[in-house]
């Protein structure tokens, strides 16, 4: 780590740079960041793309009396670091050490926790509210990208901004990427404006500004002056936004240090909502992450896995069967590439739609492709299904249409954390009638269950974690609300497990029968009818909420009928899991042998 790295490590300790040491200091933080990363894994390129925007704000404004909202939140390492943390960047996206995305629990500096898209407007503009209400005095600041102003949260913010009148700023960090190529007409409005006349000579109320910065205000004026390209991104008045009662500036060089000192020195004084639209590149300063700002968006550490995806059984799925029937259509919300998609988009173009950062609006395209007598598939991880509860309910479901969830990044996630477990989608999605919830033990189950989804014409989710280790030995053929059974004993016991990850952890357990339950929804009231005997001791295990979970389904059904066997239940409890590891998130809610046999050593106990 550079000395200037260890130095600075309040916004204050940065304020008392020179402008000369700012520019270093940017370039320590881009190194810093590229070593951090490589190590410990996380989100790269964007992070270091917003290294300028990072050092420019906290130079410019006040923190933690202002407040930066930084949208998703995976650019927000160079905040990270000025705020104090660079030490703790050994241990990021780790337990015990820090999460990669703002976090109010772990610094006053976050003024929100992120981690979803699109949500830094309605933040920013409640901030600004309660400040204007309870007579406070502070800036807020939005950043958001253009990838997650494609979300339909931002548009609704906007809406509400631009007639509110509220003081605040929004900076649009344009780097015309979202994970990979951003999307839609508001990208290519965007685009257009990139390409507008800018400005080519400083205005004077610029110059203005400019010299009345403390300590270097001249040499920064110089140094605008001297720039490559002189300063061609000043000031530009724009309709769209100036029309909807937001003032628009820019567009302007977005890792240009002294443009944005000084835009931000200006925009500091307006009493209205401000855009400032910077254009940066994602990847800036590391050539490799640069030429490749999909692949760098998030990276791994480095390590040997002999872990297969159930994505890629999807898109081998899609591929094949694409070619067959040209209904099959597929849609991802700006994550292809994570949910196994870009195989299909290069295969068939016209028949996968990248919708943008917009789950909602995903769920009832499906419906009316569906509706309308396609076949749509939405590929999309549990937690940001989220988003579109009411459009799977009202739309899909009520309509009992033939659209099929698949559900990516079900269960713990790791590294992600808390924002992104992907816990709750059984819990949610039991509640909607008409809906089946499937989960496959493998990828070859998960095969089966797509080809049997092709005659389906109801509305369908199957939920998966990332990985899998291996196929089963067991290839049984995969039958709509029939559990399989993978291992019989003459014993009492019956391990009823939901997915992957729950039927590893029971496979290797004796004297019990072990039961893929890979329809959550309907269950297999038959078998559980069989199974319901005093005596018995029925386990649920999921890698998901226990709360309204599978097992919450099993329990209900058999009270229904007059309970007569023990029920445990497996599964998370009633808290948000703050845990960047799987395998730890999985230990701890027993999701394990040993987890499972304690309770199955604990009923032991209770009956002699
Ligand atoms: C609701 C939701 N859907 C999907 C994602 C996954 N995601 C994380 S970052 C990202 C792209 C963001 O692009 P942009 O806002 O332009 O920021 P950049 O990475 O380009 O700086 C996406 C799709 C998310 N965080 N939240």
């Amino acid at each position: 780590m550079d000395e200037i790295i260890k130095q600075v490590n309040s916004p204050e300790r940065l304020k008392e740079l020179s402008c000369k040491e700012l520019g270093a200091y940017c370039d320590s933080v881009r190194k810093f960041i590229v070593e951090s990363v490589r190590h410990s894994g996380g989100h790269l390129a964007s992070s270091i793309g917003a290294v300028e925007l990072a050092v420019a704000l906290h130079y410019v404004f006040d923190c933690p009396k202002d407040k930066i909202l930084w949208d998703v939140g995976h650019q927000a390492y160079a905040h990270k670091i000025i705020t104090g943390r660079a030490e703790n960047f050994g241990a990021l996206r780790a337990n015990g050490g820090i999460s990669g995305f703002p976090k109010m629990t772990e610094s006053e500096y976050d003024s929100f926790t992120m981690g979803h898209s699109s949500t830094s407007l309605s933040v920013g503009l409640g901030y600004a509210r309660a400040r204007d209400t309870l007579g406070e005095d502070y800036n807020v600041i939005s950043v958001i990208g253009d990838g997650a102003f494609t979300g339909g949260m931002a548009f609704e913010a906007l809406n509400d901004i631009g007639a509110s009148k509220a003081k605040m700023i929004i900076v649009l960090n344009d780097n015309k990427m979202s994970i990979s190529k951003n999307v839609g007409a508001m990208s290519e409005y965007l685009a257009k404006l990139r390409l507008s006349k800018r400005y080519n000579r400083l205005k004077s109320t610029v110059k203005k500004g400019v010299l009345g910065i403390p300590l270097f205000g001249s040499n920064l004026y110089k140094a605008l002056v001297r720039t490559k390209h002189g300063v061609k991104s000043v000031v530009q008045s724009n309709k769209m936004f100036e029309q909807m009662g937001i003032k628009y500036y820019g567009p302007i060089e977005g890792h240009n240090l002294a443009n944005l000192i000084e835009i931000f020195k200006q925009v500091k004084n307006e009493d209205e909502p401000v855009l400032i639209h910077i254009l940066t590149q994602k990847g800036k300063g590391y050539p490799v992450a640069a030429s490749d700002p999909t692949k760098f968006h998030g990276i791994v550490p480095q390590g040997a896995t002999n872990e297969k995806s159930f994505s890629q059984v999807l898109s081998d799925f899609l591929c094949t069967e694409g070619e067959k029937n040209s209904k099959i259509t597929a849609i991802t919300a700006a994550m292809s590439d994570g949910t196994g998609l870009t195989a299909f988009a290069e295969k068939f173009p016209d028949r996968l739609y990248d919708v943008g950062i917009a789950e909602q609006h995903a769920v009832t395209l499906a419906a009316g492709l569906a509706a309308g007598g396609l076949k749509p598939y939405f590929a999309v991880y549990s937690s940001f299904l989220q988003r579109g509860f009411d459009q799977v309910l009202h739309d899909v479901c009520i309509n009992n249409l033939g659209v099929t969830f698949l559900i990516d990044r079900a269960g713990a996630v790791g590294a992600d954390g808390v924002t992104h477990q992907g816990l709750y989608d059984i819990s949610y999605l039991s509640l909607i009638p008409n809906l089946s919830i499937l989960a496959p033990k493998d990828g070859c189950e998960f095969r089966q269950m797509l080809e049997f989804s092709l005659s389906y014409d109801k509305p369908l989710a199957i939920r998966y974690p990332k990985s899998y280790l291996c196929d089963s030995a067991e290839n049984g053929s995969f039958e709509y609300g029939k559990w399989e059974i993978l291992k019989r004993s003459q014993s009492g016991v019956y391990v009823l497990a939901v997915g992957n990850r729950a039927v590893c952890a029971a496979s290797g357990i004796e004297n019990a029968n072990i039961v893929s339950a890979r329809c959550i929804k309907p269950l297999d009231s038959e078998f559980l009818q069989q199974i319901n005997r005093k005596g018995n001791l029925i386990i649920t295990v999921e890698d998901g909420a226990k709360r309204g979970g599978f097992g919450q389904s099993v329990l209900a059904y058999l009270n229904e009928i007059g309970q007569n066997a023990k029920v445990e239940t497996i599964g998370y409890p009633d808290e948000f899991l703050d845990d960047f590891c799987i395998e730890h998130s999985l230990e701890a809610a027993g999701i394990t042998e040993s987890g499972i046999l304690s309770v199955i050593k604990n009923f032991g106990n209770s009956i002699q």
